[in-house]
């Protein structure tokens, strides 16, 4: 996709600041890269002596981890402008998803697609998000909704991965909706779930994490519930679609099955925070979301003041959320939800690694960690919310090497 800058052995970046994401922000040091790992980090003048090392002059710049995005829908056909226009006129997200469009609107188009064009319309949203910094995204199926269209949608992000740089984290979502062909017989649905599409995907291997759109009118926490249990019964990690539009009790759901991640969460009750406060499960908060359906965003100073770990995401959909922009993301966490810089920071990077399960490689700028990082052409970390809705990324690194220049 882009020229490497350096294929194979060290690389140093000199004269950043170091956002860590687990340390205070150094003011000017150094990063050095060994390979595909961080080899060495905040050592001013002492790396730079090492033979066959090419450097980077990063004065007067900043350098973070590369971004993680936890939470899209990336591989859809279509696009739905229509629907923006009508719920600016008034129209809900459900009224419409009533009358046949929302999810299933893009459903039709997805099951009358390829995997080769999937993939062909996956691969310009993912150079976007690997240009505004981000280098590992989460990606759900959920727009086939039969076995053979969910298989398809799950080989396309296999193959995506593969293709690199972008590291893509699959998740099965066929219970992102009940298809027009089950509409009299949704529990026919939920068992085809069950018994046929889950355990083919665990032999597979095609997902790592399994979903549910747990909403009033789409999954009912009993539903999600037994979806759930046959995930983790198969081996998958769970992840759950929670408290976004009703306050079903998603929230306690995902904390209670131990599942990594709870999103949206814009209606959590306080019993909800309580749950995920006691539990391992991050809070993935999606204020794209908000914003472009225009309704109350989730209550993150409340998660984080009582301890929850809250993770940022884009939610990148053609229904709520089209866009790849993770860092303006970062921007509406600040001004519509007051989290503060470093917070939406550790929530774009270590907090999206944890509700991910790949804290330990990935996340943080840690000697041993995967070399991911990018390196921002702003003069302080908080000019990447700040200076909002543009480009600030000038080097995107992963696995080491140089995979977008500025
Ligand atoms: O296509 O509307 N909320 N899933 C759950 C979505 C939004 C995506 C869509
Ligand atoms: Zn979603």
């Amino acid at each position: 996709m882009f020229e490497d800058e350096a294929v194979s052995g060290s690389l140093l970046i000199r004269g950043a600041s170091l956002m860590t994401a687990r340390a205070d922000p150094v003011r000017c040091g150094e990063v050095l890269l060994s390979g595909d790992r961080l080899a060495a980090i905040a050592i001013p003048g002492h790396a730079t002596c090492l033979p066959n090392t090419e450097s980077i002059d990063a004065a007067g710049k900043v350098v973070t981890p590369g971004l993680i995005d936890c939470h899209t829908h990336l591989i859809f056909a279509g696009s739905r402008e229509d629907e923006f226009e009508q719920r600016l006129q008034g129209a809900t997200y459900q009224e419409i998803a009533a009358r046949g469009g929302g999810i299933n609107a893009t459903v039709q188009r997805v099951r009358r697609a390829s995997k080769e064009e999937l993939k062909a319309l996956a691969r310009p949203r993912l150079e976007r998000f690997l240009r505004f910094g981000v280098t590992t995204i989460e990606v759900k199926s959920g727009y086939g909704l039969t076995l053979v269209d969910e298989i398809k949608c799950l080989e396309a992000i296999a193959e995506l991965n593969a293709e690199g740089p972008l590291e893509l984290v699959p998740t099965f979502l066929g219970a992102h909706a009940v298809p027009p062909e089950f509409r009299n017989d949704r529990d026919g649905y939920i068992r085809l779930l069950i018994d046929e599409m889950l355990p083919e995907i665990a032999r597979r291997k095609l997902a790592s994490y399994c979903d549910v759109f747990c909403e009033t009118g789409v999954f009912s926490l009993a539903e999600s519930e037994r979806i759930l249990g046959r995930a983790r019964d198969l081996g998958l990690g769970l992840r759950l679609h929670a408290d976004e539009l009703t306050p079903l009790g998603g929230a306690e759901l995902a904390a209670r099955m131990g599942a990594a991640s709870a999103d949206h969460l814009l209606c959590i009750t306080d019993a909800g925070i309580d749950a995920l406060a006691a539990s391992g499960t991050v809070a993935t908060l999606l204020p794209g979301t908000a914003f472009f359906l225009g309704v109350d965003y989730a209550p993150a100073r409340k998660l984080i003041e009582r301890g929850v770990k809250v993770a940022l995401a884009s939610d990148c959909n053609p229904g709520t959320c089209p866009t790849e922009n993770l860092p303006l993301v970062g921007a509406m966490a600040c001004t519509q939800m007051k989290m503060l810089p470093a917070e939406v920071l550790t929530a774009l990077t270590l907090n999206a690694a944890t509700a991910l399960g790949r804290a330990d490689r990935i996340g943080s700028l840690e000697v041993g960690k995967q070399a991911d990082l990018v390196i921002w052409d702003v003069p302080d970390y908080r000019h990447l919310f700040y200076h909002f809705g543009v480009n600030h990324a000038w080097r995107v690194i992963k696995r080491g090497r140089v995979v977008y220049a500025a």
